[in-house]
């Protein structure tokens, strides 16, 4: 097994800013990588040398804008179709959306987020935006799980148009061994999972990193426990965004993500 860390720093139509958040995970994992190089002694993420590749994108020009989902899609698949673990390091969460468009009906999406992103308020966008992406796939939607949602506007019909099941962070505080029960059986009946972290699922306290936080998030502890009752070798990759560095406090929310950014990458690759 591979890994091909991506770093897709798009952050246009909500959210800027998140761009430079997806660089410096990068340059975290890069750290990763070159500490272990450096590493005379026997050290765990001996598992990661020559298995980790990080591809990186950048969004300066008029031509690498225009065709931002194109070349996200087509960076998503080729890791996909190699049987690689994609680590996808997004800057807005709709940097994601090329990536969910090349996973298919037989996948599971299993998304923290604090947003349920189908919004369509009277002072949103209809345009595609950061906010309502879920409503603009271009394929068949994979199935998608929402964990740790502060939403307290839409209609359960509205959610169910989107989302096969939500889990808010009210239904995670009172019965979390409920919720982990549940996924466990959702993502048992997937061919492939995918993890899908927007950093504002987690409470501000924990991640003050983000430009769009709600209070009552996910506690760090917590999440580790739904992630662990969702990992399995069907998991082909995980993205994270909505980083935003400006937004950080004495850079809580990079020590936050850094740390599972390794975790993760050691959890893929470590031999059982
Ligand atoms: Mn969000």
């Amino acid at each position: 097994m591979r890994t091909n860390v991506t770093v897709f720093p798009f952050d246009l139509f909500g959210g800027a800013g998140t761009g430079a958040g997806a660089q410096l995970l990068g340059d975290a994992v890069h750290e990763i990588l070159d500490d272990t190089e450096a590493e005379t002694r026997p050290c765990r993420a001996d598992c990661l040398r020559g298995n980790v590749e990080v591809q990186e994108f950048a969004f300066e020009t008029m031509q690498q804008i225009r065709s931002w989902r194109k070349t996200g899609r087509a960076a998503a698949r080729e890791t996909l179709k190699a049987g690689d673990f994609l680590l996808w390091l997004g800057g807005n969460h709709l940097s994601v959306l090329p990536v969910l468009e090349e996973l298919g009906r037989d996948c599971c999406v299993v998304q923290f987020d604090a947003h349920l992103d189908v919004y369509a308020f009277h002072d949103t966008t209809a345009e595609l935006s950061h906010g309502n992406f879920l409503r603009h796939f271009e394929t068949p939607r994979p199935r998608i799980l929402n964990i740790g949602h502060r939403d307290l506007f839409l209609t359960p019909d509205e959610i169910s148009e989107t989302f096969e099941a939500t889990y808010s962070a009210v239904d995670v505080a009172t019965n979390i061994d409920r919720v982990a029960t549940e996924l466990r059986a959702k993502v048992a009946g997937a061919k492939r999972v995918w993890i899908d972290l927007d950093a504002d699922a987690f409470d501000p306290s924990v991640c003050p990193a983000v430009r769009q936080p709600l209070p009552f998030g996910l506690a760090a502890p917590t999440f580790l426990k739904l992630l662990d009752a969702v990992w399995s070798d069907k998991v082909v990759g995980m993205s994270v965004s909505e980083f935003d560095p400006e937004c950080d406090v004495r850079e809580t929310g990079l020590n936050l993500l850094g740390w599972l950014v390794e975790f993760v990458l050691l959890r893929v690759h470590s031999p059982r």
